[in-house]
């Protein structure tokens, strides 16, 4: 096949697979009755746009043919003026935005983080590179997973620990600077059980791209189930097990100094997740790859050859402490 062709047939194939699905972060698919408000104002104001496009483009086309040079024509008539046309094109435009103005004022004021009484109350703390979610009635704490009921209005208060991120779940609308010292607020009831994706939409260092999330929308009994078993103390361990080893590696290592374990006194550190129940997650790092002991075990030894920059610096341990280490963060479920 001759270069050209080949280049041409590939800038198709690439803008035809741009087309394909599925699209875990559209937002023309709304689950939210936030979503569901931001989608109708954009179909509003794309329809009033289509009209104006046809308008506009229809008398230039027939301007175009109507008055086009005949040969031996004589030359057109010279117009000056005519009020009627210039009232009119002043005021169709204007009345144009105000049908656009008007549901976009609404639509603002709707979707301003006002929650109703009774919402579910969560903490939003971004991190470079990732989530933190913080249930302040039901004291749970977690990471990168934000679970919430489906049909209860939900308000996040969000904020940053270092510099501005943004969160984005497309699928449930809206998207918020998270800046350190502020609190940001949204507010929305989630309509339909599913896994929404998002991520950080403002640009925040190193692994911007990778500072990702999902959220968890469950039946109201699942979701009571995930919250019990959060809220369960720590998973037990049996005497003289791979496990038992693996929490006094974590306990002598420092992992401590970052991170919240509950069934080991020293943990209290917030820096990185809480590990209480890392092993319940189905992914880490922030959606970096799925959570399994070779991945744990690779993220451990250097968690910056998986998510570039990442703040985890590498652990250097025994072999036999790691593979202990990983059964350990395995059973915290
Ligand atoms: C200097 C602070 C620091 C130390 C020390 C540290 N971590 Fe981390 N850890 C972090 C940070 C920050 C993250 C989040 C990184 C990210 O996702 O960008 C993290 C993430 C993790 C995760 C992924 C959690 C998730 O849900 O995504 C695991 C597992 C983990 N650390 C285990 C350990 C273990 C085990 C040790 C000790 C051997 C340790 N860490 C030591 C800061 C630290
Ligand atoms: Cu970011």
């Amino acid at each position: 096949m001759p270069r050209r062709h080949k280049r041409w047939l590939t800038t198709l194939l690439l803008s035809v697979t741009g087309c394909a699905g599925p699209f875990p972060q559209t937002t023309l698919a709304p689950k939210s009755d936030f979503g569901i408000a931001i989608d109708q104002l954009f179909t509003n104001i794309f329809w009033w746009a289509v009209a104006v496009f046809v308008v506009v483009e229809g008398l230039l086309l027939y301007a175009i043919i109507r008055f086009r040079a005949r040969p031996g024509a004589p030359p057109p008539k010279a117009t000056h003026g005519h009020t009627a046309l210039e009232i009119g094109w002043t005021l169709a435009p204007a009345v144009i935005l105000v049908f656009i103005a008007v549901p976009t004022i609404q639509t603002i004021f709707r979707t301003s983080g006002q929650a109703p009484d009774g919402a579910m109350q969560v903490e939003v703390i971004g991190h470079q590179w990732w989530w933190e979610f913080r249930y302040p009635d039901l004291g749970v704490v977690t990471a990168n997973e934000l679970h919430l009921p489906v049909g209860r209005p939900v308000a996040l208060a969000m904020t940053s620990a270092d510099v501005i991120h943004s969160y984005w779940a497309p699928g449930l609308g809206g998207k918020r600077d998270v800046i350190l010292g502020r609190t940001s607020r949204l507010a929305f009831t989630a309509d339909s059980i599913g896994t929404y994706y998002g991520q950080c939409a403002e640009f925040c260092g190193e692994s911007h791209a990778n500072m990702r999330l999902r959220v968890v929308v469950d039946s109201a009994s699942a979701f009571d189930a995930w919250v019990a078993r959060e809220q369960a103390g720590p998973a037990p361990i049996a005497p003289g097990s791979v496990e038992e080893k693996g929490r006094a590696v974590f306990a002598r290592s420092a992992c401590i100094a970052c991170h919240t374990m509950e069934d080991v006194p020293a943990a209290r550190a917030v820096i990185g997740p809480n590990l209480t129940h890392v092993g319940a997650r189905s992914m880490i790092g922030s959606e970096m790859v799925e959570n399994r002991p070779d991945h744990l075990a690779q993220w451990i030894a250097n968690s910056a050859a998986m998510k570039p920059g990442s703040k985890m610096p590498p652990m250097v341990l025994p072999p036999e402490d790691l593979t202990a280490l990983v059964a350990y963060l395995r059973s915290r479920q």
